[in-house]
């Protein structure tokens, strides 16, 4: 049994639920820059953006619910490295590389990290992180569906940017691996269903099984 309320759990807690709320507020502004690259989908990109947007104030009430005050600092040191690649990706108006970050990995981790924190969620929390994953699989779907459409042309492409952006995002994960299990989250889990809704996702978009496998075991391998 959880003890919500204890220190260790609280202290865990304000660091993960602001790394959630940066994440959120980040993937917000992102989808706000897809709508002004994607004009034909600007509609569309602006409601996704909405609902993030949702996410970030319905996280962040579930750290007010426990009392605890969400650690903006970690958050945003975290989401950093990630969030001035998006930045470049945009600049030089890479359409494919800032949906592949945002639609594809982010949103992938997304979906891991929340299911994995499910099993182990205060009941409040809960019922918010069950409407936010069908959020965050629309998200992706949008991602696979538009990637998929431009065909075999962008292939390398998006493994270029996945090789820039996986070891990224496992560098977040490495950071938080212990407050992950102070909140009792199995990061095996979590890592596990990100590498399973990774591989479906790519091949989704028509890149090999043997090239996305080749991705992240590439990824594995360099960060040790
Ligand atoms: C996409 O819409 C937003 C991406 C945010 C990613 C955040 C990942 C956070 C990892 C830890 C999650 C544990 C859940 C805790 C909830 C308060
Ligand atoms: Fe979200
Ligand atoms: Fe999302």
């Amino acid at each position: 049994m959880i003890d919500f309320k204890s220190p260790s759990y609280c202290d865990a807690y304000s660091r993960v639920n602001a790394l959630v709320i940066v994440g959120e507020a980040l993937a917000d502004r992102h989808f706000r820059s897809l709508a002004r690259l994607i004009p034909d989908d600007e509609e569309h990109l602006l409601r996704l953006a909405a609902m993030e947007g949702r996410h970030t104030v319905d996280f962040s009430s579930c750290g007010r619910n426990l009392g605890v005050k969400p650690s903006m600092a970690t958050g945003k040191s975290l989401f950093a490295p990630l969030e001035r690649l998006f930045r470049a990706l945009e600049n030089s108006r890479d359409v494919v590389g800032c949906l592949v970050l945002q639609g594809l990995i982010v949103e992938c981790f997304a979906v891991a990290a929340y299911r994995a924190y499910l099993p182990v969620a205060d009941p409040y929390a809960r019922a918010i992180t069950v409407t936010v994953i069908d959020d965050e699989t629309k998200h992706l779907n949008y991602a696979e569906c538009w990637l998929q459409a431009m065909g075999e042309q962008i292939h390398s492409q998006i493994v270029h940017i996945c090789e820039k952006a996986l070891p990224l995002t496992l560098s977040i994960l490495k950071a938080m691996k212990s407050d992950l299990s102070a909140i009792g989250i199995d990061c095996t889990d979590l890592l596990a269903f990100f590498c399973e809704d990774f591989t479906q996702a790519l091949f989704s978009v028509g890149i090999p099984l043997t090239d996305a496998h080749r991705l992240l075991i590439k990824t594995a391998a360099v960060e040790h």
